[in-house]
């Protein structure tokens, strides 16, 4: 009931002029101040801080909420030392509050970095306490409690009991030392690495709070494509400098390494992991690493794929490799992460096979240590792939979920991309690996072969950064949402990708409904919006050579056949798509026997994966009735009509949105539309020079010859 009426005074809750420029920079933590009305309710249940200031998480935890209460609720909420009125705020842990002590809280099961929220009475007064085991609990709850009343929920009777599903919820940054940062749209890298460890960037405690506010908790600050430098003292010191801004917040410091670093910095004629020398070397690394970095969180690696060194230069597998640096790690409680994007350049075969062809065999052969860390597909972060078939096959070995936040096939910053759908979808896809019900969620978060003997408890989840130096940090005002729905699914992989959307859109833009539904509502069909114009009905990696930029479905050329579109679509005048069924690679047997089954068959595969997994005939009759290619157009077109549907939506909601931001994202879907058709048009013009086929009645003609698309050329694409 109080609920709702809370909900419904929201409604009316407007946006208010700010007192400078909206620019995004301050991203969902803006705290503005909310309707007179609803602050003056706000106030009676924020009357009094009571907040310990004895470590710096708790004075991040304190200031954070005086921080947002004050600007909330327009007035500067008063510390004290006990609760002496209605509408008190306790803070702490039983270490760091007496009051807290005093409650006795059940405390026992939320862990290290869970907290509780609840509606007490203390000393006869309506208090709300805020409590945790450490502090960074604390931190976490902190930001809970502002963000109910940022999206204007009530405060009354609260009975919250939160704790992180995965262990590690690490960023991943493509940031190279030069400050290029590689698949990056939003500017250079906001590390400084010219200026650390001398002066820190008050960035870098921006960056640490927005993390910490979702319960990120690990940064590997450098690219996977890695340079061995970043293992040197001096830059190791830089990386401390990070890790002493991170500290506060609950974030610990990882790094991409090189493998051949022992070669490279070490003066060694080897890396071979089972040479005593290179063992000695890396050991002795990671001792100098915890000397400059007592907390740091470990090493991330990219070996033997796309041209990296790694142990199979020296013939010894990925699991040999990932030991040495585990072994190296493990006197000071460090983690590797290991990655399975791998395929070579010699094996012939299917390259969505390779990893689950290379990792299969190893399962049960890392260290405690390790987390193998699986992209979520098979082939590259496309914008709609099947679950990578690694999840669910190796019960044996802690897999850790990679994402991309950053849109390197998504329309880079300029498309209105969410992507909380398709995380969710991967996240709750069921790989039948132990039954029915085996979602990947449950492969990573350990419940699903919790029960393998000897299994180490390790969790956790990257996602590759979009953040660079613009203002707006991502490129796009609406590419924060990626980053935020990211960290929250880290958190609980559970969370409806919609609830996310929701709670950012109130607390990044406006608490008014009449602005909330539309805008959650083209957020959530933008995802299905890009797979249409860009790829629909399975196709796959289809995009421009090395820069990923627009369409390219006839580029054959290049130095491997399988980074070309033609590899991946293999149309002709008679059909299109990739058969991994057994008349072709038959990837589709490396999914557990029921879903085998099912994507094998042409029947009955789901058809948002046909292409993905057959080879059929453009006559190939489709549910709707179409054959393949009127549904390929039909689908290509409504994919560039939910584009100018996102547009007029938006472009009614001026009202509530600030003028700077809302004309950026109005231009940006502007160029969205742009190139949704371009998209389109160019993919059309392509196939129908192969299959000769009219237009189905009623759509519009690429608007440009073949020759036109293929005439454009980039060469300063960014991100590359
Ligand atoms: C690809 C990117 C490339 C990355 C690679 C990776 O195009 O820049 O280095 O993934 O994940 O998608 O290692």
């Amino acid at each position: 009931m109080l609920a709702a009426a809370f909900l419904s005074v929201l409604a009316v809750m407007s946006w208010m002029p700010a007192a400078h420029a909206e620019d995004g920079h301050e991203l969902w933590l803006r705290y503005r101040q909310i309707e007179t009305v609803q602050a003056n309710a706000y106030r009676a249940d924020a009357s009094q801080l009571i907040a310990g200031q004895g470590t710096p998480t708790q004075v991040a935890a304190r200031d954070e909420l005086l921080r947002g209460l004050g600007g909330l609720l327009g007035a500067t909420l008063p510390a004290s030392d006990s609760v002496t009125r209605d509408g008190a705020i306790v803070m702490g842990t039983a270490a760091s509050s007496p009051l807290i002590a005093r409650l006795g809280l059940d405390l026992d099961d939320v862990g290290a970095e869970g907290y509780l929220i609840r509606s007490v009475a203390i000393d006869g007064h309506r208090t709300t306490v805020i409590a945790a085991r450490e502090d960074i609990g604390a931190l976490y709850g902190a930001f809970h409690f502002l963000r109910l009343v940022q999206t204007g929920q009530s405060l009354a009777k609260l009975d919250v009991r939160e704790s992180p599903r995965l262990k590690l919820r690490v960023l991943n940054h493509w940031d190279n030392l030069d400050g290029h940062v590689e698949r990056g749209y939003a500017g250079a890298s906001i590390w400084d690495w010219h200026k650390l460890p001398d002066y820190l960037d008050p960035r870098y405690t921006e960056y640490a709070r927005a993390n910490a506010s979702l319960g990120i908790n690990g940064s590997v600050l450098n690219n996977v494509n890695s340079n061995a430098l970043s293992l040197t003292p001096m830059y190791l010191q830089k990386a401390a400098a990070l890790a002493g801004v991170f500290r506060p917040y609950g974030i610990r410091v990882f790094l991409s390494a090189r493998f051949s670093a022992p070669i490279e910095i070490g003066g060694l004629k080897t890396a071979d992991p089972l040479d005593p020398e290179v063992r000695r070397w890396w050991r002795a690394k990671a001792d100098e690493i915890y000397r400059i970095i007592p907390d740091f969180g470990g090493l991330l690696v990219k070996a033997n794929s796309e041209g990296q060194p790694g142990p199979q230069d020296y013939g010894r597998t990925h699991a040999e490799g990932a030991n040495l640096l585990a072994d190296a790690l493990a006197p000071h409680g460090g983690t590797v992460m290991w990655r399975a994007f791998v395929y070579s350049d010699e094996e012939p075969d299917d390259r969505a096979k390779q990893a689950y062809t290379e990792f299969v065999p190893l399962d049960g052969k890392f260290r405690d240590n390790v987390l193998v860390q699986v992209k979520n597909g098979a082939i590259d972060f496309q914008p709609r792939e099947p679950f990578h078939p690694l999840f669910g096959a190796m019960p044996k070995t802690p897999l850790m979920m990679e994402f991309q936040i950053t849109k390197e096939y998504l329309g880079f910053a300029t498309h209105l991309v969410y992507l909380g759908p398709l995380y969710e979808e991967t996240l709750r896809a069921d790989t039948y690996a132990r039954g029915k019900g085996s979602t990947v969620t449950k492969v990573i978060d350990g419940s699903l072969d919790g029960d393998v003997p000897g299994r180490s408890g390790l969790t956790g989840m990257a996602g590759v950064a979009n953040i660079g130096a613009d203002r707006n940090w991502s490129g796009s005002h609406f590419d924060q949402a990626n980053w935020y729905a990211y960290g929250r699914l880290a958190w609980n992989p559970d969370l409806s990708s919609r609830a996310i959307a929701e709670e950012w859109v109130r607390m990044t833009f406006s608490n008014d409904e009449r602005f909330v539904a539309p805008v959650v509502g083209m957020m959530m069909d933008s995802r299905e919006a890009v797979v249409d114009y860009m790829t629909p009905l399975g196709l796959h990696h289809l995009m421009g050579r090395g820069h990923h930029y627009g369409p390219m479905p006839w580029d054959a050329g290049g130095p491997r056949a399988d980074w070309t579109p033609v590899y991946y679509h293999r149309a002709d005048k008679n059909g299109i798509g990739f058969d991994r069924s057994a008349t072709g690679s038959n990837a589709d047997a490396q999914y557990a026997p029921p879903l085998a089954e099912q994507f094998g068959d042409v029947e009955r595969v789901p058809e948002q994966f046909l292409l993905w997994f057959h080879h059929v005939p453009w006559d190939h009759r489709m549910r709707s009735g179409r054959p393949l290619w009127d549904e390929l157009v039909h689908r290509y077109t409504h994919g560039v009509d939910e584009v100018k549907k996102m547009r007029a939506t938006w472009d009614g909601l001026s009202a509530y949105v600030d003028a700077g931001r809302h004309a950026q994202v109005s231009a940006f879907l502007a160029i969205q539309q742009d190139e949704a058709q371009w998209w389109r048009d160019a993919s059309i013009a392509y196939w129908q020079s192969l299959n000769g086929l009219p237009l189905p009645q009623g759509q519009a003609p690429p608007a440009h010859t073949l020759g036109y698309y293929q005439s454009l050329s980039f060469p300063h694409a960014p991100g590359n």
